[in-house]
């Protein structure tokens, strides 16, 4: 009843402003009805800590096994219905690795699905690092802080439901283990098709459901280095051009508009490549574009990607602008 007499209001107030200026209003009124809970960047911080307490989540190590072992137990403790998918896959380097991608499912009896997405694993080494190539890395930023906003946002999906959507957190393993910059380019092995993205390509042929798909999907990629900025990548908007119309309009909207540029720029073969282009479903990705160095940032695939470069407010612009965006879906 109240919220009928504001729109009301919006309605008569607008037709004395510009047009554009009307819609606004009643949108901005429309919208103050939705729940969205806080997105908390400190806990989300926390959790970037928490998967690199384990030690590198190198695919085969104990300290990727005991990683995984965690993140199941997260999902589980706020309520999802967990899927463990277990493989083996081949890396160029010739060695046989156990595989596990972790799916956890929402309100798996709502039709309507959203996927979120990052990948659990690290690099094995840190190629582009000026001094120490062959040393493991942290992997901070690329892998630790999309799994930690997707922890948090698991955190309130546990507090408080979206109303029209069910969501699929998957995390993805065999993300990193792409070839070396000192090899270049190795053909891939049978049924693959590149040596980055193991677990979303075994994924995408091999869903946790025989006939799964969702709405869309959104996978985030190096979402919490100090100063990021998030431009729109290039297979994102040829994919999923309305939901990064969603995501950049969102951010806007929250004030994020200093982190989100709208302006396009080249494309990456991510996890996001795989579920486009095998699975199908439109996936856009959150990744950190820095104009002068080009995709990622200075300290990509080195020994410099470790916690001292996270920021707990790109952690929060990230993880709140998504969760507007799925509480907010019709
Ligand atoms: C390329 O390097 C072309 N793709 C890998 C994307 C990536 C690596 N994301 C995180 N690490
Ligand atoms: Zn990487």
């Amino acid at each position: 009843m109240k919220y009928k007499f504001i729109l009301i209001i919006g309605l008569a107030v607008g037709i004395s402003c510009e047009s554009t200026k009307k819609t606004e209003e009643v949108r901005v009124v429309q919208e103050e009805n939705i729940d969205v809970p806080k997105f908390n960047g400190d806990s989300a911080y926390f959790f970037v800590e928490k998967q690199l307490s384990f030690g590198y989540r190198i695919p085969g190590t104990n300290a990727h096994f005991q990683t995984g072992d965690f993140l199941v137990k997260s999902l589980e403790s706020r309520g999802a219905e967990v899927t463990e998918q277990k493989f083996e896959a081949e890396t160029w380097d010739g060695q046989k690795v156990p595989l596990r991608n972790i799916i956890g499912s929402f309100f798996p009896e709502k039709t309507k699905r959203i996927l979120l997405a990052a990948h659990w694993d690290s690099r094995p080494f840190a190629d582009k690092d000026p001094i120490s190539p062959e040393m493991p890395m942290a992997g901070a930023n690329d892998g630790a802080s999309g799994v930690a906003v997707l922890l948090e946002i698991a955190r309130n999906l546990a507090l408080s439901a979206p109303e029209n959507v069910g969501i699929d957190i998957i995390f993805f393993d065999g993300e990193d283990w792409g070839e070396a910059i000192s090899t270049g380019y190795i053909e891939p092995a049978p049924g693959y098709e590149s040596w980055w993205c193991l677990g979303s390509q075994y994924w995408s042929k091999n869903k946790h459901k025989p006939n799964y798909s969702a709405y869309y999907g959104i996978l985030l990629d190096m979402v919490g280095a100090k100063n990021s900025k998030f431009y729109v990548e290039g297979l994102s908007q040829r994919f999923a051009p309305k939901v990064v119309d969603r995501i950049w309009g969102m951010a806007n909207k929250l004030g994020y508009g200093s982190i989100f540029i709208n302006s396009k720029q080249g494309e990456i073969t991510d996890d996001h490549y795989f579920v486009n282009n095998i699975a199908r479903i439109p996936m856009v990705d959150i990744v950190h574009y820095d104009p002068v160095y080009g995709y990622f940032g200075d300290y990509h695939h080195t020994l410099k990607d470790d916690i001292d470069i996270i920021d707990k407010n790109i952690l929060q612009a990230v993880g709140q602008t998504v969760q507007h965006v799925i509480y907010y879906e019709k």
